[in-house]
């Protein structure tokens, strides 16, 4: 089965150092090491150069990309994070994948209104101000779109963790509970769903089932520290942690308390998966847990050799922290248990290394989370075979990348 501190771990920790010693040594008589640099022969820029601060010009290639062809208009599309730059468990918010089905609504903070209508005691209309005087929480939460991996139902489609990967961010958020705002309006008892809605043209809205609604869900004005990002809804928007990313309206605008859930247009809110035998799988809100390799991936190829190797990747689950992630470097032969470094924290993005030697040898890798309750990831056949392939949604199966003799890595599957 699992072995937790199996042979090739001890191996790694003794050939990675020698491997280290070895690597330092052939680098005597550098010259970036013997030559005085260009950097250090005159002043760098000083503290007023930048009053917002942007990443070194050398990582000008980190970007959020889109894919042309998937989408007709760029103001109903999507653009995906890189996930194969980042490390950690935080995507930067200017990284932070966007997904918009009437481009970006840009409102100023002294125009924006919030307003609590339908199975309430007293209608409310809330400026930013008067939400913010609410008791305020901080909490780091994933979101995750519903069709994220949705173009690989069929098959391996996207050459690149940040394509087949890439509509989910995770950001600490600062707000306040729904459930303070809803009890300020006061919620009549026949109130059992929610319905969100935005402000952009779209005005995209979704119904949320009220136990959800006074459980966990927060109205979040920053992000990392900071205001959202226009992308992101700025100045407030809904946060449903471990829901599918459509609920968690961007430009939040109004909140309407109802008896049953509302019809919502298709276009914006249809994420029902259509399965094998023509039935819709439909509330299907939660989303399961997933986990992914995001370096090496085809985007970040080995370039080392072979020798002392890092495996990293994220794991995450709508249920709660992901307990233990597998990874295998052949295939599923082996499962190793992989270690899990930085917060463990409920329904956010875990990261996970797994350190080894590589004989240089071609590689078949893939990664496996588990979450509390016992539920494994399963593999995209075992999806299949209950879900068929018409779904575009709810992809949660282990995803494989083949890696050759000199590091080129490729998105594949086996079976
Ligand atoms: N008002 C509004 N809210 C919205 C959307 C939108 O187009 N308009 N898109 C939804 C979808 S489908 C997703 S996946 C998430 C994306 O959030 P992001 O742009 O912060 O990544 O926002 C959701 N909330
Ligand atoms: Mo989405």
């Amino acid at each position: 089965m699992h072995n937790k501190s199996g042979p090739s771990r001890r191996k790694f920790l003794t050939t990675g150092l020698i491997a280290g010693v070895a690597g330092s040594a052939a680098r005597a008589g550098d010259p970036t090491i013997t030559n005085v640099q260009p950097w250090a022969q005159e002043l760098g820029k000083g503290v007023d150069e930048r009053g917002y601060g942007l990443p070194s010009p050398h990582e000008a290639h980190v970007l959020r990309k889109s894919v042309p062809w998937l989408t007709a208009e760029d103001t109903s599309s999507i653009n995906f994070t890189p996930l194969h730059q980042l490390d950690g468990i935080i995507t930067p918010n200017g990284l932070a994948f966007e997904r918009h089905h009437s481009g970006v609504a840009e409102i100023p903070p002294a125009d924006y209104r919030l307003m609590i209508n339908g199975l309430v005691d007293t209608p409310m209309v809330f400026t930013l101000q008067d939400l913010m005087r609410f008791p305020r929480y901080n909490k780091v939460y994933f979101l995750e779109c519903t069709a994220n991996s949705g173009m690989e139902w069929r098959g391996p489609q996207l050459n690149g963790v940040q394509f087949t990967h890439g509509m989910m961010h995770n950001v600490m958020y600062t707000g306040v509970m729904l459930r303070d705002v809803l009890a300020a309006a006061g919620v009549k008892s026949e109130g059992k769903w929610l319905l969100a809605e935005g402000a952009d043209a779209a005005g995209v809205s979704r119904s949320i089932p009220m136990e959800k609604a006074l459980d966990d869900c927060m109205i979040a004005f920053k992000m990392n520290g900071e205001a959202l990002r226009a992308e992101q809804g700025y100045p407030a928007r809904l946060v449903v942690p471990g829901w599918e990313g459509n609920m968690w309206i961007k430009w939040l605008r109004r909140l309407e308390i109802g008896d049953q859930p509302w019809h919502h247009r298709e276009e914006t809110s249809r994420y029902t998966d259509l399965m094998a035998n023509g039935d819709s799988r439909r509330f299907t809100w939660i989303m399961d847990a997933k986990s992914v390799i995001t370096e090496p991936s085809p985007q970040a190829p080995i370039l080392h050799g072979k020798g002392q190797t890092v495996i990293t990747g994220l794991a995450w689950s709508g249920h709660g922290v992901i307990p233990r992630v597998d990874v295998t470097v052949d295939g599923g032969i082996n499962w190793h248990q992989a270690r899990v470094d930085g917060p463990c924290l409920d329904k956010s993005l875990h990261r996970f290394y797994f350190e080894f030697d590589w004989d240089g040898k071609p590689l078949l890798l893939q990664s496996r989370a588990h979450d509390t309750t016992g539920y494994v990831q399963p593999t995209k056949d075992a999806l299949r075979k209950i879900r068929g392939v018409v779904s575009n949604y709810h992809n949660n199966g282990i995803q494989t990348w083949s890696v050759d003799s000199d590091g080129v890595v490729d998105n594949v599957e086996i079976s």
